[in-house]
């Protein structure tokens, strides 16, 4: 069909126009978070970031619990924290693959949205 074919190459073509958006930064703004680089593994929590929600929308990690959002939709999304304890956790990139991981290492409830996209919201718990 070629038709599919079609819309399979401007797929990709659309993702690595974004890649390249991304990359124009040096990529260096997401660096490690505060410290903690090892983290036990039941603290760890995967977020699917799809084509215009988060899944599941509200996790819960404890403190130094460690939330990774992995892109699987075609269009370029963005994690941006609204609300929580201060400093926010960092920001991702604008993207449409690959992957941004937090660790939290103060408790509390953190808000965030998709800047492009009104209703892409959700949120981590951080229990003490
Ligand atoms: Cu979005």
């Amino acid at each position: 069909m070629v038709h599919f074919r079609l819309a399979q190459k401007l797929g990709w073509v659309s993702a690595t126009l974004s890649m390249l958006a991304c990359g124009g930064s040096s990529d260096d703004g997401v660096g490690p978070p505060q410290g903690a680089m090892c983290v036990s593994g039941s603290g760890s929590v995967q977020v699917t970031v799809g084509d215009n929600f988060f899944n599941s929308q509200n996790e819960s990690v404890p403190v130094n619990g460690t939330v990774t959002w992995t892109w699987s939709g075609v269009m370029a999304h963005n994690v941006t924290f609204t609300a929580g304890p201060a400093p926010l956790p960092t920001t991702s990139c604008t993207q449409s693959f690959g992957s941004h991981s937090v660790t939290f290492t103060t408790a509390g409830n953190y808000d965030y949205v998709c800047t492009l996209h009104a209703g892409m919201a959700g949120s981590v718990m951080v229990t003490p």
